[in-house]
């Protein structure tokens, strides 16, 4: 029997059409201000096949030379990041218990071909307070696993407008997305899947 880790919580169908179509239009903003770029692997340079950005004070990238890790700028352009979007913060204030605000959101755009591999995300000081995460466009299909990377995994799949609370338990769980459903949604004109993560990252 599968059980979903404790701290994990599913909300599907948590925005309407017309929140997520407002959020998109918040995320064209951000990506105008703060363009999409290709992420590498560590060492290798090895690109990944996800496309990312950030707003908030802090965001996290990858390259080969320096690796993991957040920054307050774009890679790129340099400049420091565009702010968290008001609607964002509000959904983190009304999901979570926390008072601390979040300082990234990590906007990951995935083409119908796009996966992430299983990993933990673990480059935040903060492991305690929950990770937020919203789904637009094609449907993915989402691996959950525990915290080594052996431990079984259970998928399930993700759709525009689901919201994923990562607290508790889950929050230091393996996880990635193994595939993008073609064509599920009508949300994003060009199809894909875009990601965001809401994350607390200093202590
Ligand atoms: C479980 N994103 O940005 S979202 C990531 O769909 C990431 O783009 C995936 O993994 C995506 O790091 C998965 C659901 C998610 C996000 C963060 C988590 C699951 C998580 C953090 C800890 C555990
Ligand atoms: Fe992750």
């Amino acid at each position: 029997m599968q059980v979903l880790p404790k701290g994990f919580r599913h909300l599907p169908g948590f925005l309407d059409r017309a929140a997520q179509e407002a959020l998109v239009e918040e995320i064209r903003a951000v990506v105008a201000a703060a363009p999409l770029y290709t992420p590498e692997m560590p060492r290798t340079g090895q690109p990944l096949s996800v496309r990312m950005t950030n707003c908030g004070a802090l965001g996290w990238v990858t390259d080969r030379t320096q690796g993991y890790r957040y920054q307050p700028t774009h890679p790129v352009t340099g400049a420091a990041w565009p702010p968290i979007p008001p609607s964002l913060l509000a959904l983190w204030q009304s999901l979570l218990a926390t008072s601390k605000p979040p300082e990234a959101c990590l906007v990951n755009f995935y083409s119908d071909t796009a996966r992430m591999g299983l990993h933990q995300d673990k480059d935040e000081a903060d492991h305690e307070t929950p990770v937020l995460s919203l789904s637009l466009g094609n449907t993915c299909l989402f691996r959950l696993g525990g915290q080594d990377r052996k431990d079984r995994t259970l998928s399930l799949k993700l759709a525009s407008g689901d919201v994923v609370v990562l607290g508790g338990d889950s929050r230091m769980a393996f996880h990635g997305v193994d595939r993008i459903y073609p064509a599920t949604s009508t949300l994003l004109k060009n199809g894909g899947r875009i990601n965001l993560t809401l994350r607390r990252v200093t202590i």
